[in-house]
Parts: C-alpha cells; sequence; structure tokens
C-alpha cells in the first residue's frame, strides 16, 4: 500500500512561531496519554460518530484542534465521556497522521457535494451502464484523484441489466485498473456481493461516482442491516421520492478487517489540487522516464522525456496515452 506523506500543511497552524501567546503554552495543558483511539464513521455537521472499541460514541471536536477538520476514516484520540450513552459527548483531542487522503477543490458552494475521506486503501469509482449514461470525463478525474491521493481505484460498473460494459471496460484496459461489473439480479443472488468481496476485504474502500449510480444499493447489499451501527442521518429523500446519500458513512465488512465507505453522489469533481507528480507516481513503468524532463514538467510538452522513454522501448505506448487523458482531464472543463 502506497502511503501518504503530503498535505499536512494545515496541521501546524497551532504551533506556527511568531504567534503571540495569548492562552497558556501547550506543554503545560494536559497531553491527554489516557485518551482512546477511534475511528471517525460519519460528520454531521459538528457532531462526529466515532468507533472507540465497539462503542458507537458521539464526539466533537476540542478547541485545541484549531480549524484543523476530523473527516470520515480518520484514526483520532478521544476523552470525556466514551461511554457511547444517548447524550453523551466525547472530545477529540487528536487527529492521527492520515495514510490517505481523497479529496476534491471546492468549486461550488453545495456542501454535500465536498467528499473528503481519510485513510481509504482504495477509491470505488462507480459508475452505472446506463441511468445515468456513464459520464467517462468524470472517471478520469476520479481516477486523478485517487492517484493523487494515494488511493488504489477500482472501477464499479453497475446496472449491467440495462447495457453491457465491454466499451466502457475497453477504455480504461490500458491502465489495468481492477473492475467489477453488478447488475440487479446478481445483487439479489449475492452473486456481486462475493465477486465485490473479493476487492473489498481487508481493505478500507470509499465508494464515489454520480448521484443515482447505485452506490448505496450495492454498500446495502455488502453490509447487512444488523451490521450497520449508525443511520437515520444520512439520506435525505430527493424530490422524485429517492433515497439519495447526504453524509460519507463508513461501514465495517462482516468477516473482515474490511471497511467501506459510501458517500454523496457527486456532479463533478474539481481537480485544482492535484500535482502531476504524485500522479505519475501511480505508473511506475513512466515514472523513471521523467528524469530527462524540464523542471515542473507538465508530462504533456514538446520537451518531456517521456515521449523518448516510451520510443526507447521502456514502456507501452498506450501507458502514456492514457497517463496524459487523465494529467489532461484537470484542464479541461467539467461537466461533460
Ligand atoms: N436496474 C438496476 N438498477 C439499480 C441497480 N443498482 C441500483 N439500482 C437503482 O438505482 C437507483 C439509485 O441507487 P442508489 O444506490 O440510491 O444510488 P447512489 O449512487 O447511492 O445515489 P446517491 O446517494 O444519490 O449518490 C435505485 O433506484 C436503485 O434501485 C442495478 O444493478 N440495476
Ligand atoms: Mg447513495
Ligand atoms: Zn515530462
Amino acid at each position: 500500500m502506497r502511503r501518504y506523506g503530503k498535505h499536512t500543511d494545515e496541521d501546524d497552524i497551532r504551533t506556527r512561531p511568531g504567534r503571540r501567546n495569548t492562552r497558556p503554552r501547550t506543554n503545560i495543558r494536559p497531553k491527554h496519554e489516557d485518551a482512546a483511539e477511534g475511528l471517525v464513521l460519519t460528520v454531521d455537521r459538528g457532531r462526529l460518530t466515532c468507533l472507540v472499541e465497539d462503542r458507537v460514541v458521539m464526539a466533537m471536536k476540542a478547541r485545541e484542534l484549531g480549524r484543523k477538520a476530523a473527516v470520515v476514516g480518520d484514526r483520532v484520540a478521544l476523552v470525556g465521556d466514551l461511554s457511547g450513552r444517548k447524550d453523551t459527548l466525547a472530545r477529540i483531542v487528536r487527529i492521527e497522521e492520515r495514510t490517505s487522503l481523497l479529496r476534491r477543490t471546492a468549486d461550488d458552494d453545495d456542501p454535500y457535494e465536498r467528499v473528503v475521506v481519510a485513510n481509504a486503501d482504495q477509491l470505488a469509482v462507480v459508475t452505472a451502464l446506463a441511468d445515468p449514461e456513464p459520464r467517462p470525463r468524470l472517471i478520469d478525474r476520479c481516477l486523478v484523484a485517487a492517484y493523487d491521493g494515494g488511493l488504489d481505484p477500482l472501477l464499479v460498473l453497475t446496472k449491467s441489466d440495462l447495457a453491457p460494459p465491454e466499451k466502457l471496460l475497453e477504455l480504461y484496459g490500458d491502465l489495468d485498473i481492477p473492475y467489477v461489473v453488478t447488475s440487479r439480479a446478481e445483487l439479489d443472488s449475492g452473486v456481486a456481493v462475493d465477486r465485490a468481496r473479493e476487492h473489498l476485504d481487508g481493505k478500507i474502500t470509499a465508494f464515489v461516482g454520480h448521484s443515482g449510480v447505485g452506490k448505496t444499493t450495492l454498500v446495502n447489499a455488502l453490509v447487512p442491516e444488523e451490521r450497520r451501527r449508525t443511520t437515520g442521518h444520512v439520506n435525505a429523500v430527493t424530490g422524485r421520492g429517492r433515497h439519495t446519500t447526504t453524509s460519507a458513512l463508513a461501514l465495517p465488512l462482516s468477516g473482515s478487517d474490511g471497511w467501506v465507505i459510501d458517500t454523496p453522489g457527486v456532479r463533478s469533481f474539481g481537480l485544482n489540487h492535484v500535482d502531476p507528480s504524485r500522479v505519475i507516481h501511480a505508473f511506475p513503468d513512466l515514472e523513471p522516464g521523467t528524469e530527462g524532463c524540464p523542471r515542473a514538467c507538465s508530462h504533456d510538452e514538446p520537451d518531456c522525456a517521456l515521449d523518448t522513454w516510451v520510443a526507447e522501448g521502456h514502456a507501452d505506448p498506450a501507458r502514456l496515452y492514457s497517463l496524459r487523458r487523465l494529467l489532461a482531464t484537470r484542464e479541461r472543463k467539467e461537466g461533460d
């Protein structure tokens, strides 16, 4: 599994030197050595639902965390009432270092459209083969976010009862991404669950995709009702009477230490934060070829050394084509 070391930039805000000291120094406060470890399962406004041992504990952020926000998947340290009893509230005093971070640039002000998940190993990019129509551009954007954030991608193609998967799979063949195809009948019979679990067991997987593609339907099939500890505030009924997911929710996969994280549907996936050098890390066959590149190479310019790398036979030209298609998706307008 790739480890994710950057993006801790906001973490240091509190300790920035030169700041006026209006409060007692940090080192005379209790260090919370007795804090319990918890996993953030869902976040609803300021309230975080955390799993502490086998208890579900409601918590809020301690003031000392400052602007730093805990997100679903975060490992946190909690103090206070950890009983999990009704109307109790614990405090989150620390957010542990993240191994991965799935981010979207905030490019609109719809609060339900921000997907941010920490520590996931895998990003399941869910696409319906029909209803709604597949949008390869959105898939490409999700893949770039996965590579950038240190997550391994998995393609999940749903509703194969409505349209065949071949054309779409062909588009991603050169990227060697594992995939799962599911249909209504296979969901009902349990075949889809078995097939999906081969890719999910033992891993933390975040499911993302356009609204209505079937993320929640699949997650519910994977995690039967009795296993679900937290529900209720994560769904809203849409105008058409369908239930749409309104916040991310982590659920445990029984019989494995894996987790699945359902997320609200996205219309777009902003990528302004993406760094091409992190994306290329996911292309180990091409990465060594970038040594001869000019500084801050976009890898899609005349002096890019990857053309020579491929011409010399070190990697398949189709792979370079795929990489460039993904990197270029950052510049294109979203929504088509
Ligand atoms: N025909 C068919 N319909 C499906 C399949 N999977 C899910 N659906 C239907 O698709 C609709 C949307 O499913 P959801 O699981 O709510 O979709 P979602 O991706 O969670 O949507 P948001 O929460 O809005 O992001 C529901 O009416 C499902 O019954 C499938 O394999 N075949
Ligand atoms: Mg949903
Ligand atoms: Zn280059």
